[in-house]
């Protein structure tokens, strides 16, 4: 009897031995299922982007296309940080990314100088860097993986086809020059280029030339100063950008002249406020500028990831539009 009761006892522990070892494994299993999506989680590719601030209708464009990578592909993960037009910033994002050991860094340099340091520290935490946009000058160019982004200096050049086509070789222009932000490869690559392609046309002169930084408040304050200064001698406008254009313009008004008629407006990047601008008859000409990079960025980055080559310079592709075509265009504007 007392052998039957412990044998009774044995089983009924067994039994809820069993049980609650069931009850065991599946807790098991479901723990493991969530320490796994902790994992997967975990196993995203970060990318840190360093954007250098929100100046202009085409930094807004590039921020967009940048923050849809992470809906391109879900196994990556963005950190977004905006500059606000200051290097030091930029380079405070930088250290706090290495900090956070993501997998890339994203750099869209507000100035080409300056990096060398803060570059050699991601180099050293092994951290790959893309340049995005706008170039850096650095003495060793194994501190960044590639530059992905247009030719400003080409773009400076078309500029001054335009010009050359409009108006012929030999045409007198008094050239007003609204420069982007000074030391950044968008302003120098686009002077130098624009300078460039005028150098054989005698009666080109540039006659003033003034930063804007990329603005429209203060590229309609620097064409206020150059009307109140020059306005009746001034015949062209070469803005860096659309954004400054489009201040530039109202300043041409409120001092009283066409902007477009009796100054011609020609600018870069080709957002689709300033195509407005050329179907209003009050801008001539854009070239442009593409600013959705966050699919060739996530390309790169995952070249870079599977450890495959990729190429030094990844170049965006762009075209040249002027007011004739802009009714055309404009429904066809993503930026
Ligand atoms: O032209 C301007 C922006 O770096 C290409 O920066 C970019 C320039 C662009 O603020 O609108």
């Amino acid at each position: 009897m007392k052998n039957k009761k412990i044998i009774a006892f044995l089983s009924a522990a067994i039994l809820v031995t069993t049980m609650f070892a069931g009850c065991g494994t599946k807790a098991t299993t479901d723990g493991a299922k969530a320490t796994k999506t902790a994992t997967d989680t975990s196993k995203k590719k970060v990318i840190g982007f360093a954007q250098v601030g929100a100046e202009s209708g085409w930094r807004t464009a590039e921020t967009a296309s940048i923050k849809t990578i992470p809906t391109l592909d879900p196994t990556f993960e963005l950190k977004f940080s905006d500059g606000q037009q200051k290097q030091e910033n930029q380079i405070k994002a930088i250290r706090s990314f290495i900090a956070q050991k993501v997998d890339i860094i994203a750099l869209d340099p507000v100035v080409e100088n300056g990096w060398d340091t803060v570059l050699k520290e991601a180099k050293d935490a092994k951290i790959p860097v893309i340049i995005v946009d706008r170039g850096v000058k650095v003495s060793d160019q194994s501190l960044y993986a590639g530059f992905l982004g247009s030719d400003m200096e080409a773009e400076g050049k078309k500029v001054a086809k335009i010009l050359v086509d409009k108006f012929g070789k030999d045409a007198k222009l008094n050239i007003a020059e609204i420069q982007g932000t000074v030391g950044s490869s968008a302003m120098v690559g686009r002077q130098k280029g624009f300078k460039e392609g005028i150098a054989d046309c005698p009666n080109y002169k540039i006659v003033k030339s003034q930063t804007g930084d990329f603005t429209r408040a203060k590229g309609k304050e620097v064409m206020e100063a150059f009307m109140k200064s020059d306005g009746n001698n001034i015949n062209v406008l070469f803005s860096h950008n659309d954004d400054m254009a489009i201040g530039a313009i109202q300043a041409i008004e409120e001092a009283g002249k066409k902007p477009g008629k009796d100054i011609f407006v020609v600018a870069v990047d080709g957002i689709k406020e300033y195509f407005q601008f050329m179907v209003d008859g009050k801008a001539n000409a854009t070239v442009e500028c593409n600013p959705l990079l966050g699919p060739q960025l996530l390309d790169t980055a995952k070249l870079i990831l599977a450890g495959k080559p990729i190429d030094r310079w990844v170049k965006s592709k762009e075209g040249v539009f002027t007011a004739a075509q802009a009714t055309a265009e404009l429904p066809n504007r993503k930026y």
